[in-house]
């Protein structure tokens, strides 16, 4: 699969966006936000870049979740190898339910 943006959008505090993807059973999936276009980081904490990252299977079992990419990027980021084919779905919102200002899904 090429890497793709999947989708974008902003959260409200408590807020949490939804949306299905397809996946093939044994294969690898990285989903990943960030701040703009470019696949930018998110270097702060603060000023509403804090999202985080739920994924779900087709029973709406947790498949995996993530808070920040790394110790310095408050991204979102995780791989996943899918158990089944079917419908999956990521859930993107603000760590904690914090507000999130506009962010970028990539599915590759
Ligand atoms: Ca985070």
């Amino acid at each position: 699969m090429s890497p793709y943006r999947y989708a974008t959008g902003s959260a409200p505090a408590g807020d949490l966006d939804v949306f299905s993807f397809e996946v093939t059973a044994a294969t690898s999936y990285t989903l990943a936000t960030a701040v703009d276009v470019n696949r930018n980081p998110c270097h702060t904490l603060l000023h509403g870049r804090n999202t985080y990252l739920r994924v779900y299977d087709a029973n709406g079992g947790l498949v995996d979740e993530n808070d920040n990419a790394s110790p310095n990027n408050g991204c979102a980021a995780l791989t996943f190898v899918a158990a089944s084919s079917g419908t999956h779905y990521v859930e993107v919102s603000g760590a904690a339910g914090s507000a999130v200002n506009i962010w970028y899904l990539w599915i590759d």
